[in-house]
């Protein structure tokens, strides 16, 4: 049996020398260090906890500053991996103290008896990764160094106070206090003059308090941060009944959800809702008193797009009025830099009526920045402050600040930890990092950890991370390590799922702003509880894709490559499709089908406003034809685009594309004009094409009458609809007109056959199959037909024509034909963009307000036609561009 294996079953723990001999060294005893001792003792490996303070906790134990509390519902915040253990505790609040919690930490150490194994008073100063023996050696500065074969950072994410930044701290007379290190033994305000400096959780929970005990606050403000009244009491019934019916049940949801409470998806976008209906919802939130709730239940868009989250920040800003007396008051307390939750929004406890009193001062750093504290007090560009105490609630080096900056961690060959993440940190699964072998760190960077229920993340991750540990033991492996392959693809997900939410938009410490020279990027993970845990699982269910794992005795194992090539959005939708279990489309004949699509699209979102929509016949290649037109808001005459709907010739109409159509009208700032061509089986080739063409000729002939400019129109199509988009423009040009000045081309067909690659890569599971494209292929035309230009526009004359935008997707069957036609547009002469979107399918980008990592590609489709057009290529500047301002200018 190898080594490790021998060590790994024994739960002893042995000094050799001065060394302490141990399969497992965990760093912190908070709510993630207690579980995974208990966890990893159950599972029989032997351990040690190396933990700072004089006693558990973590956070807890450190921040004892007046008013701290917890900001999730305490209910939530609790271990659920034992259920006796979940029943042998009630909360007395809501959100309970930092005592209670505490208590309620010593409470689960003694039950199962974890202080025997914690080395507390203790820090680790190195920790080096030994090749020969395969094991960390731990440097402490208190007692016996550490060997151990596995090592894991439960070091927390906010545990690493950030330095005050200001000049003369040092000279500073008074006394001075840290919130995240607040004396145990309390401080007595009463009589002092206090300055607090930091407006976000910490002062904001404090500063009510402090204000009530101190005969003069000045609290000093760089940031003006989204409070909400946490209402705090007894837990509140509707979720306390939840809870106590069915506590299983209640836990399985939070472990699924987005943020790991158990609320459900809120489907309602904002612009389907009145005003009333959003106030409604929104008063309701703020009365919850709830953070999850007011962050994921007002609306679908709230947290992904600008506009939907500008609607509650206009709100938050209206109940800051109504409590606050004084007007600039008010107004340097209302936040304009940040969409709401963007950055950490707090739950406060009188804090906005506070600067009510008259003993509390409010000075905006943005107007007037901190130049020094001196003896006496605290010294602005326009006034000087004599104070007694002054509060440094300035915060943390979020995420990375416990991890690297408090011990040098050396891995493989000598690679520093400092040196790998100087780019910022870079991991897989925020789990590990490739060079440092058995290195584990639980919510780390890469990881949902503070953008979720904490306790919900700590536990997956440990439950994660114990069991692999026990089932590598099984195997024989002693060393699991994951791939620089397998850490870039998590980077590039992570990126991804960056551009899902507002975050990018705010400098906060989730991206690392907050310490000046961090190097910045956003650290948690964006794409949700519940689908990481999928990830995770996934992982583990492809044989640890991503993983190297070494033995003694066992053959080297490494399923090598990224566990998610799909944009994050894509890759739920596609989940959720796959539970509906849904028929194979070409198995429901073609009424079926269409049928099928009308009651599949009900499900989706409702298109958002344009300035007009309207519906109105105009003439095809034989007869009438319907057609749905959408103008935009802003004075016309406008530009027109004429639109062809996707579904393969034989699904669809001008209805079906009805949000894609919105999306290109509100972006493009043109009129769409959606045309419903004749479809197979009823009409086959070349019904379809000669519709195409004779209502872009009608169009044109009535620009004016449609209210549009008149002169060149703008084609665009998706699928089988960019086949007709192009096919029109080479008929246009072979048939003296009408003039088009640009094509949108979007995973067009532009060739009948079936044998390039992306046919066979995406054959199926992408929505989009192999067996689908056939049976379109075979309704709309007989074999001898498909060479035609006019059904594969690929094998036609290509010179000439108007200039082209052409998007494929990295998923789809067509990608290739795509392809293959820009570069043969390019080929011929002809001005083509191309836009290959990665990780998207067949539907990607015209899932509007679904899939919202399509926004930038749809965002330079609607560049593209107003280029074509002789437009300025941007619309106007929307918040959404904007650049975050930069927060650490202001003071300091
Ligand atoms: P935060 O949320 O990082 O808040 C720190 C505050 O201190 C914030 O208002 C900062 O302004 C301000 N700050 C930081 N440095 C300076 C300097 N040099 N000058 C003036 N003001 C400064 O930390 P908390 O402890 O309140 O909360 C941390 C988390 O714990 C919280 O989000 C919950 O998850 C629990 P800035 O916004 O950077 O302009």
């Amino acid at each position: 049996m190898p080594d490790a294996a021998v060590a790994a079953r024994s739960s002893e723990t042995t000094n050799s020398g001065t060394t302490q001999q141990v399969d497992v060294a965990v760093v912190g005893a908070g709510f993630a260090g207690l579980y995974l001792l208990h966890k990893l003792r159950k599972a029989g490996f032997s351990v040690v906890v190396i933990e700072e303070a004089g006693d558990v906790g973590g956070t807890w134990y450190w921040n004892r500053y007046p008013g701290a509390r917890c900001d999730i519902q305490t209910i939530d915040y609790s271990y659920t991996f034992d259920p006796e253990l979940d029943r042998a505790w009630t909360w007395s609040e809501k959100y309970a103290t930092q005592p209670e919690i505490l208590r309620y930490f010593g409470f689960v150490a003694d039950r199962y008896d974890l202080r025997r194994d914690i080395r507390f008073g203790t820090k680790v100063k190195a920790a080096n990764w030994d090749d020969s023996s395969e094991r960390w050696q731990l440097v402490t500065d208190n007692g016996a160094s550490i060997s151990c074969r596995h090592y894991i950072m439960a070091t927390g994410c906010l545990s690493t106070p950030k330095p005050p930044e200001i000049d003369g701290v040092k000279d500073f007379k008074g006394a001075v206090y840290f919130t995240g290190r607040w004396p145990h033994d309390g401080v007595d305000l009463a009589g002092k003059r206090v300055a607090v400096i930091g407006t976000g959780s910490s002062g904001i929970q404090s500063i009510p308090l402090i204000a009530e005990q101190a005969p003069h606050l000045t609290v000093f403000q760089r940031t003006p941060n989204f409070a909400l009244p946490a209402h705090n009491g007894a837990p509140p019934d509707d979720r306390k009944t939840y809870f106590e019916t069915d506590r299983a049940a209640y836990r399985e949801q939070a472990r699924w959800s987005l943020a790991g409470v158990p609320y459900p998806q809120e489907t309602a976008v904002s612009w389907q809702l009145s005003d009333a209906e959003r106030r409604e919802r929104f008063e309701k939130a703020w009365a919850a008193g709830d953070l999850v709730h007011i962050l994921t239940q007002l609306w679908a868009d709230q947290a992904v797009d600008f506009d939907g989250n500008a609607l509650i920040g206009k709100l938050i800003h209206e109940k800051i009025r109504a409590v606050v007396k004084d007007g600039e008051t008010a107004a340097a307390l209302s936040p304009h830099d940040h969409p709401f939750g963007a950055k950490r929004p707090c739950l406060d406890t009188n804090y906005y009526a506070t600067y009510n009193r008259p003993n509390v001062t409010l000075v905006n750093l943005r107007q007037e920045p901190i130049k020094a504290i001196t003896a006496s007090g605290i010294v602005t560009d326009k006034r000087s402050v004599d104070v007694d105490v002054i509060v440094f609630a300035t915060g943390f080096d979020a995420m990375t600040g416990a991890i690297m900056a408090v011990h040098p961690i050396t891995g493989r060959a000598g690679k520093s930890l400092s040196n790998v993440w100087a780019q910022g940190p870079q991991t897989y699964l925020g789990l590990t990092v490739a060079g440092f072998p058995n290195l584990f760190m639980i919510t780390g960077p890469g990881s949902p950890s503070v953008l979720s229920n904490m306790a919900v993340s700590i536990e997956q991750h440990v439950d994660w991370v114990v069991d692999r540990l026990a089932a590598l033991r099984e195997a024989g492996f002693t060393t699991m390590e994951a791939t620089e392959t397998a850490q870039a693809g998590w980077a590039q997900h992570m990126a991804d799922c960056s551009t899902l939410t507002l975050h990018r938009l705010a400098n906060t410490w989730y991206t690392g702003a907050n310490v000046p020279g961090k190097v910045q990027g956003l650290m948690p993970y964006t794409g949700g509880v519940g689908p990481y845990r999928s990830i995770c699982n996934e992982v583990v269910g492809r044989g640890m894709l991503g993983f190297r794992l070494t033995g003694p005795n066992v053959a080297e194992q490494c399923n090598d490559g990224e566990v998610v090539r799909l944009q994050p959005d894509v890759r739920l939708v596609l989940g959720m499709l796959a539970e509906m279990n849904l028929p194979q489309i070409e198995s429901l004949g073609s009424q079926g089908a269409r049928d099928f699509l009308t009651e599949f699209n009900k499900g989706r979102p409702a298109g958002r406003p344009v300035g007009e929509v309207g519906s109105g016949a105009l003439q095809g290649a034989d007869g009438p034809l319907p057609y749905r037109l959408y103008r935009p808001a802003t004075p016309g005459p406008h530009p027109i685009v004429v639109y062809f709907h996707g579904g393969g010739w034989v699904l669809g109409d001008e209805l079906s594309d009805d949000p894609f159509c919105r999306d290109l009208c509100r972006r493009s700032g043109m009129i769409v004009v959606s045309v419903g061509y004749r479809h197979a089986p009823e009409h086959r080739f070349p019904a379809a094409a000669e519709d195409g063409y004779a209502a872009t000729r009608w169009i044109a002939e009535h620009a004016t009458e449609l209210g549009g400019k008149p002169g060149p129109v703008l084609v665009a199509g998706w699928s089988a609809g960019a086949n007709i988009a192009t096919v029109t423009c080479q008929l246009a040009r072979d048939r003296s007109g009408p003039q088009i000045a640009g094509q949108l081309l979007v995973c067009p067909v532009t060739d009948c056959r079936f044998d390039r690659q992306s046919y066979t890569d995406n054959a199926v599971g992408y929505f989009l199959t192999r067996a689908l494209m056939f049976w379109f292929w075979d309704i709309y035309c007989s074999p001898a037909d498909r060479t035609d230009p006019r059904a594969s526009p690929l094998r036609g004359n290509l010179a000439n024509l108007p200039p082209a935008f052409v998007a494929t997707c990295e998923f789809d069957p067509l990608r290739d034909e795509g392809i293959e036609y820009a570069e043969a547009l390019a080929t011929a002469g002809v001005q083509v963009e191309q836009l290959q979107a990665r990780g998207h399918i067949h539907s990607s980008l015209v899932m509007v307000d679904v899939v919202i990592t399509g926004v930038s590609a749809r965002v330079k489709m609607a560049e593209a036609l107003r280029g074509f057009a002789g437009l300025p290529r941007k619309l106007e500047a929307s918040g959404e561009d904007a650049a975050p301002i930069a927060v650490n200018a202001a003071a300091g």
